[in-house]
């Protein structure tokens, strides 16, 4: 209850799983404090962007994702800022969670191959939510 939550999608990786991001983000804030909601916005584009906003992204994800209590991540769209949000986490012994859909092809063997990443592999959108009742209980 009420866990910080850093909820990972892609953005620039590509936005055709954003309606899922918004599911799986509401779902977690019945209970739960989601810190990144934007991420499951469908109306912000991946290319939308503003004068030095990279660096403010970048502080202010970097200062949410410390601050957080646990990282769940939607990896089955590959993100490079997402992998990277991944590793920082796990040097900073944050838990991480992550869901791929296996229909969607095969995960990136750095993240199956660490032992550090809880992976969950899913068909169906609705395994998720009790995967998630699960972690957050
Ligand atoms: O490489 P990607 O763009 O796919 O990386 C996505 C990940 O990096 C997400 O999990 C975010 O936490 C972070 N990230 C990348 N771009 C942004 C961003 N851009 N705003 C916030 N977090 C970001 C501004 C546009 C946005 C409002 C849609």
């Amino acid at each position: 209850m009420n866990k910080r939550v850093y909820f990972a999608g892609s953005i620039r990786g590509g936005r055709r799983d954003a309606d899922l991001y918004k599911r799986i983000i509401d779902y977690i804030s019945k209970t739960d404090i989601v810190l990144t909601e934007h991420i499951g916005d469908p109306s912000k584009s991946s290319l939308e962007t503003k004068p030095n906003a990279q660096k403010e992204i970048y502080a202010r994800d970097i200062e949410w994702l410390e601050s957080s209590d646990l990282v769940i991540a939607e990896c089955s769209n590959p993100s490079l800022g997402v992998g990277y949000e991944l590793a920082y986490a796990e040097k900073k012994n944050i838990p991480v969670y992550i869901f791929f859909n296996k229909d969607r092809g095969l995960l990136s063997a750095m993240l199956t191959g660490d032992d550090y990443f809880k992976v969950y592999l899913y068909s169906n959108e609705e395994e998720i939510y009790p995967i998630l009742d699960s972690i957050l209980k």
